[in-house]
């Protein structure tokens, strides 16, 4: 069970990803618990930091963390990963940090794992060369990629994985390498296997934030069309704000875990684009073939939906549910967005964002 008295170990943060969607939500959380948190960041030729930026502009917002500091890093960099480790010396690390997109896994799939697979090797034998191995709590981001192709339904820890994308491949190397270091040198690691969380901070490629952003720029009329891929596709989809919640929990466990995160409730990416335009209070019509268009129609105000098979994956994950009945038995975890909430929340912040700056 859950050991929540914190006092015998200090409260520093690793996160690697700090500038993702969960890395943004996790180090709010974290500094609010008064975590000092540390984040690794990528250099790039822009700016890299808008999802965290307010927390280093304005570090009132968070007045209880201790501090908030970032380095410069990656997880194809062993030398860094040692050096970052030993001069922080992390009582948590959240290994977030991945090429995280599954069709682009496909053409980038050495890079994949190169960065999800072997740079999770690299980061565990950073912690042991540190002599850190029995100090740190270390959280590696498991997916419900894992499962990949259908075995059973609703999935749980005892599914077993067949995963369908580079992605996936690289991310069972990361659980499996994990479970090995946790029993063979006695390591504090779990593996949180998340389910598809989506927020406003989703980067704009994933689905759902494709979907909200298109439906706010057509209801602030920017734009009148956009394509999809696969509208059949069926996930588990929760808020990442609660996700991150459960991801911490599963750090306070006395006992190591792997366990499945997921709200049980399925809809497929169609769904999800009917919800999101029923915000709006507009009306769509599909069309499914290929050679269709999308396009409001200026006299009725209807959308029509487009699929484009550009969007297709070589292989598809059909179809997701998570049963996390386990997780609940170890801690107590309740979300607070279902999935109307999630898509509101999506499309009015979209309007929000767009209505100010429609260049966002
Ligand atoms: P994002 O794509 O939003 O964030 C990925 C983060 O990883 C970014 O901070 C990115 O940096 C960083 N990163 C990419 N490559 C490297 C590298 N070589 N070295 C160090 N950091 C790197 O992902 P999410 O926040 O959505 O997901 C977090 C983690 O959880 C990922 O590992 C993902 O695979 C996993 N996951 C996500 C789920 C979801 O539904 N969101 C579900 C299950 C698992 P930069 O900003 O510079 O690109
Ligand atoms: P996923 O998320 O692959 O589940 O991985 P994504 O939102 O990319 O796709 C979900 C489903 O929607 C279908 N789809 C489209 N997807 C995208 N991106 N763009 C489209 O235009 C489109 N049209 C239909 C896809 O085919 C797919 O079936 C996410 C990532 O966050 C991973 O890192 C994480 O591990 C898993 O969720 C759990």
């Amino acid at each position: 069970m859950a050991s929540e008295n914190q006092s015998s170990r200090p409260n520093v943060a690793l996160i690697s990803g700090i500038t993702g969607q969960d890395g943004s939500y996790l180090a709010e959380l974290l500094l609010s618990k008064g975590y000092e948190v540390h984040g690794i960041i990528r250099r790039s030729s822009s700016f890299n930091t808008s999802r965290i930026r307010h927390l280093y502009e304005d570090p009132l917002a968070f007045k209880q963390g201790k501090s908030f500091q970032l380095h410069y890093g990656d997880l194809t960099d062993s030398t860094c990963l040692v050096k970052l480790i030993h001069k922080i010396k992390p009582s948590e690390i959240y290994n977030l940090g991945a090429q995280s997109h599954v069709k682009v896994s496909f053409d980038l799939s050495e890079y994949t794992a190169d960065v999800d697979a072997v740079g999770v090797v690299r980061l565990l034998d950073a912690v042991r060369t540190c002599g850190m191995d029995k100090s740190v709590r270390l959280y590696q981001a498991s997916t419900s990629e894992l499962y990949g192709k259908v075995v059973e339904t609703p999935q749980t820890e005892a599914t077993p994985f067949y995963p369908q994308s580079p992605y996936g491949c690289a991310k069972l190397y990361a659980f499996w390498i994990c479970k090995v270091y946790r029993e063979a040198y006695n390591m504090h690691i779990s593996n949180g296997i998340l389910f598809n969380h989506e927020s406003p901070r989703r980067g704009e490629t994933f689905v759902t934030r494709k979907i909200t952003r298109c439906v706010a720029k057509i209801h602030l009329d920017q734009m009148e069309s956009f394509e999809l891929g696969n509208l059949d596709a069926k996930r588990d989809w929760g808020h990442a704000k609660d996700y991150v919640e459960a991801m911490w929990k599963m750090m306070q466990l006395d006992e190591p875990q792997d366990l499945v995160i997921s709200t049980g409730e399925v809809h497929s990416v169609r769904e999800f684009v009917e919800a999101s335009f029923a915000e709006i209070d507009r009306k769509i019509v599909w069309e499914g073939s290929a050679e269709s268009e999308v396009g409001r129609e200026a006299d009725t105000g209807i959308v029509r939906v487009r699929v484009n098979p550009k969007f297709y994956r070589p292989a598809e994950v059909e179809f997701l549910q998570g049963d996390c009945s386990k997780a609940k038995s170890l801690f107590d975890w309740k979300p607070k967005f279902d999935f109307k909430s999630l898509v509101k929340d999506m499309v009015q912040s979209d309007i929000e964002l767009f209505r100010h700056n429609p260049n966002a």
